[in-house]
């Protein structure tokens, strides 16, 4: 770790153990946590998405700001807070300084997260969506976006969140330079769907697959991330029309109430989750806890791979 780091990173002593073994690691977000997810789904929703990494036989790194400290590794205690406290920020990049000045706590976005996670050297990260470009206010792009084109790590989700614009998310994904890994599919999932009618740059069948591209990206020299996008599981996806019909009213209803900034995409999660009932919810839930799943068969695979040298 960077020396000017170790003072305001705090390892667990989990994670820790599982780097001096070598073990295989998955980083975990928590703005799903603190602003995505409802009390006590969240909690719950924590707890599930580590215990699916460690049945896969991988140590989860969920990340998070506490009192201005920078955490990899989160005990019980630590993340029901970060599930019940009211008062938490979100975290990404531009928002770190001023929380370790103010000893703020709160939820790492994915752009926030995997900074951290590359920092300590962990590779393989896992997230429900990342964010994207949004339909509206124009000019919103979510800081996932850059972070994702300078940092070399290995990303599972479920595609970018169906409230944003799709296939201008892609084309910043292609500008950028980061490739986009259709899981056992050559088709973008839409979050809560598995269909968005666009296509992927690649297509991985297997753990070893993805390990396989991953360590060609890099090995040409390449220094961005690869995005392995996962359809939800077939008992929790929810049928692409119903996702549109609930998005266009959330986005009607944001643009009336003049969400701005870091509140847009919460508000639109809600809004989107409120029309649909429990539908989106058990498709976030069922999805974030398989991609978590995925990612550490994928960590595993990695570790095993003499042939990867650190980017
Ligand atoms: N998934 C959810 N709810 C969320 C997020 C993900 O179900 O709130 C978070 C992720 O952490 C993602 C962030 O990085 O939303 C993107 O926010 P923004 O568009 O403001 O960058
Ligand atoms: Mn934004």
């Amino acid at each position: 770790m960077n020396p000017n780091l170790k003072s305001i990173f705090r390892i667990s002593p989990e994670v820790a153990r599982a780097q001096s073994l070598g073990a295989a690691i998955v980083a975990l977000e928590s703005t799903v946590i603190t602003h995505g997810l409802p009390y006590p789904e969240n909690i719950q929703l924590a707890q599930d998405m580590e215990n699916e990494v460690r049945q896969a036989g991988a140590i989860p790194a969920t990340i998070a700001v506490l009192e201005g400290m920078v955490h990899v590794g989160l005990n019980i205690n630590q993340l029901e807070h970060l599930a019940s406290a009211k008062d938490l920020h979100k975290a990404s990049p531009r928002d770190f300084s001023r929380m370790v000045v103010n000893k703020e706590s709160g939820g790492t976005t994915v752009a926030g997260s995997i900074y951290v996670a590359h920092a300590v050297d962990i590779r393989v990260f896992a997230t429900g969506g990342i964010g994207g470009v949004h339909r509206q206010p124009a000019g919103d792009i979510s800081a996932d976006l850059p972070q994702l084109a300078k940092t070399p790590m290995i990303i599972v989700c479920a595609g970018a969140k169906a409230i944003l614009d799709l296939p201008a998310t892609l084309e910043y994904l292609e500008t950028h330079g980061v490739p986009v890994v259709g899981y056992q599919t050559s088709e973008f999932p839409a979050f809560y769907s598995a269909r968005s009618r666009l296509p992927t740059s690649s297509r991985a069948d297997s753990p070893e697959e993805v390990v396989e591209l991953a360590r060609a990206h890099w090995q040409l020299g390449m220094t961005s991330a690869l995005l392995v996008t996962v359809p939800p599981p077939p008992e929790v996806a929810m049928p692409e029309e119903e996702v549109r019909q609930a998005v266009r009213q959330a986005l009607q209803d944001a643009k009336k109430e003049r969400v701005r900034g870091q509140r847009v995409t919460p508000y639109l999660l809600q809004r989107v989750s409120e029309l649909t009932g429990n539908a989106s919810l058990l498709a976030n839930l069922g999805l974030l806890r398989n991609n978590a799943d995925i990612a550490a068969q994928i960590a595993r695979r990695f570790k095993l791979d003499p042939k990867i040298k650190a980017v």
